[in-house]
């Protein structure tokens, strides 16, 4: 019998790198896709026919109820959340609806809901950004210390995972993800606005990259290996916590010089440290310790940061190139 899963979120970067595993492994594959005026499935367009799309909300406990009942999955991924940490502070209630409550609901409609919960395996991506101050490199067993909005819903939802293992049984593995970038990821997260920059600079459509703190340390890893973790940890006999990280660290400063130089450009040129970039509070420094995951997934991290850089920076001047050539009709002709 074919497997069937549950992607939520799947109009997003690490929901539409799942979508194509899953296809891969031969999955019946359903997406549950937030309702948007202007379109918000380019990342999915190429996977059309082969995706049953559900409309729904992880605010609204029927639409996620509908999802379940329709595509009465075996695997549950839940990508959807509002993922952006300076938007956090901007819209805490917000994000707190979708990335903490947003989980409890899915959790809670697993629990009661059918059979399912008998044998569904639930995915929840947790974040690095639970640790906080902690010191690098973390764990799993390291403390949190959650300081935004965003990594207060995280806790919350990881915390909830692990009440809901222990109470009812159910099976909601937890990669515990650090940074995971790809030419699909949002164009607000810091590398991919950068290299979109990039290519804008090279082509004179942008002449100036304001950014904020430059001095943060992350550990950046390609989205296609994080979808390939999460589908590993639901083909386990048990639920677990897992960090999924390159277990290498690098500034934000660091990622600007090597993406301008693999351009050939000055980058002190052209960044410009804006204040409005900064945040309340931002964490110093994550650096993720995957030898859990390495042991029992046999997983590693298959794309190195230059690798990494190389490709977002080839896509987006590729991009950039392609934007700058398009030329509207004149009318008048
Ligand atoms: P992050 O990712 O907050 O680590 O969370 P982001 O790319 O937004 O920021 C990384 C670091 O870069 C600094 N920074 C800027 N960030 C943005 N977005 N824009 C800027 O102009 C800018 N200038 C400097 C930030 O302050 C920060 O230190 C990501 C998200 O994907 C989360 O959902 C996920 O859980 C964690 O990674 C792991």
């Amino acid at each position: 019998m074919r497997k069937r899963a549950l992607v939520l979120g799947c109009t997003g970067q690490l929901g539409s790198y799942l979508l194509e595993l899953l296809l891969e492994h031969d999955y019946e594959c359903y997406g549950f896709v937030r309702r948007s005026s202007v379109g918000n499935v380019s990342r999915i367009l190429h996977l059309y026919d082969k995706v049953k799309l559900i409309n729904g909300d992880l605010t609204d406990t029927p639409s996620i109820e509908a999802a379940l009942r329709i595509s009465k999955p075996h695997e549950v991924y839940n990508c959807a959340a509002q993922s952006q940490v300076g938007t956090s502070f901007i819209e805490p209630i917000h994000t707190a609806d979708t990335t903490g409550m947003g989980a409890l609901r899915l959790f809670e409609a697993v629990r009661t809901h059918t059979s399912l919960s008998e044998g569904v395996r639930v995915y929840q991506p947790s974040s690095s950004e639970m640790f906080g101050l902690s010191s690098a490199p973390q764990t799993e067993e390291t403390p949190f210390h959650p300081d935004s909005p965003y990594a207060c819903a995280k806790t919350f939802a990881h915390h909830a995972a692990q009440m809901y293992r222990r109470a009812y049984g159910l099976f909601i593995a937890c990669g515990i993800n650090f940074n995971f970038e790809s030419p699909r990821r949002g164009e607000e997260f810091v590398t991919r606005k950068i290299t979109r920059a990039l290519g804008r600079i090279q082509t004179g459509q942008q002449s100036v990259l304001r950014l904020g703190n430059l001095a943060a340390r992350r550990d950046w890893s390609h989205a296609k290996d994080v979808a390939q973790a999460a589908w590993l940890m639901l083909q386990q006999s048990q639920p677990d916590n897992y960090v999924i990280a390159s277990g290498v660290s690098h500034t934000v400063k660091e990622f600007v010089e090597t993406a301008f130089n693999l351009a050939g450009l000055e980058w002190q040129k052209y960044v410009v440290v804006d204040p409005q970039h900064l945040r309340p509070l931002d964490v110093a420094h994550l650096e993720g310790c995957a030898n859990k995951a390495k042991a029992w997934l046999k997983w590693e991290p298959t794309v190195s940061f230059l690798d990494l850089v190389k490709e977002m920076v080839t896509h987006d001047l590729q991009l950039a190139d392609t934007e700058s050539r398009v030329e509207p009709i004149d009318g008048r002709k």
